[in-house]
């Protein structure tokens, strides 16, 4: 990696599953950016100002363009250089699968996660996120990846999320839903994904820059 000079800036949060799958797009693509790594109970001016809706991740480019949204920034990095094959492989399917992640079973998470604060029960989550889950762990008994037999987008920007539901209790992830468990933690060995997890200090206004070539080496 670090063959190019930085392209841009991009504001990141480790734990963020959005953030891990743009980080997984940039690291598969080997380009190079400043990394801001940023408190999201204290939001950098800088952060705002390339994007005032305060999400991560965020990559404000030195040509000026800004892309905020998480699956924008990875078609973005692999439209560039997609050595995996994950862009050229993902069909409608995929697709369909992203939008269904990042929307119904998103909402299930958080309130399978956090039912304090979204004032639901868990147990009502839980069935509701299997109804998403059980047909991916089916697609796991013919096929090793959720869009065949080779990775493709779908598998990058889906594990994060399903990684932090697995989280909440992995005996029972793991029994109900046993090939998706092993597909999960092929992605939790993953070389590329344990990189992209490397500690980074927060951000702060006059840091020297850090850069993802060196932090994610
Ligand atoms: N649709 C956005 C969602 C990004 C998002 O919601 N990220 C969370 C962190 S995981 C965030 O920044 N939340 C704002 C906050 O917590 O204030 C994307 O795909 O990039």
């Amino acid at each position: 990696m670090g063959a190019d000079a930085s392209l841009g800036v991009l504001y990141t949060f480790r734990r963020c599953p959005y953030a891990i799958r743009a980080r997984m797009a940039l690291a598969a693509a080997d380009l190079e950016v400043e990394v801001r790594e940023v408190s999201l109970k204290n939001k950098p001016d800088a952060l705002l100002q390339a994007s005032p809706k305060g999400t991560v991740p965020v990559l404000a480019l030195t040509s000026g363009a800004v892309v905020d949204e998480s699956l924008a920034v990875m078609t973005w990095a692999l439209e560039r250089r997609d050595p995996h094959g994950w862009l050229a492989r993902t069909q409608a399917g995929c697709r369909a699968r992203i939008a269904a992640n990042d929307g119904p079973f998103k909402q299930a998470l958080d309130a399978y996660k956090y039912p304090w604060r979204n004032a639901s029960d868990p147990e009502v989550a839980w069935s509701e996120a299997l109804g998403y889950l059980r047909p991916l762990d089916e697609q796991c008994q013919s096929e090793p990846y959720l869009g065949g037999a080779e990775p493709s987008l779908a598998d990058v920007a889906i594990f994060p999320f399903i990684r932090q539901f697995a989280a909440v209790d992995a005996d029972r992830f793991a029994s109900a839903l046993p090939l998706l468990d092993t597909w999960l933690n092929g992605w939790l060995e993953n070389a590329t994904f344990k990189r992209i997890m490397a500690k980074v200090p927060v951000w702060a206004p006059g840091d020297s820059p850090r850069y993802f070539s060196t932090l994610f080496s």
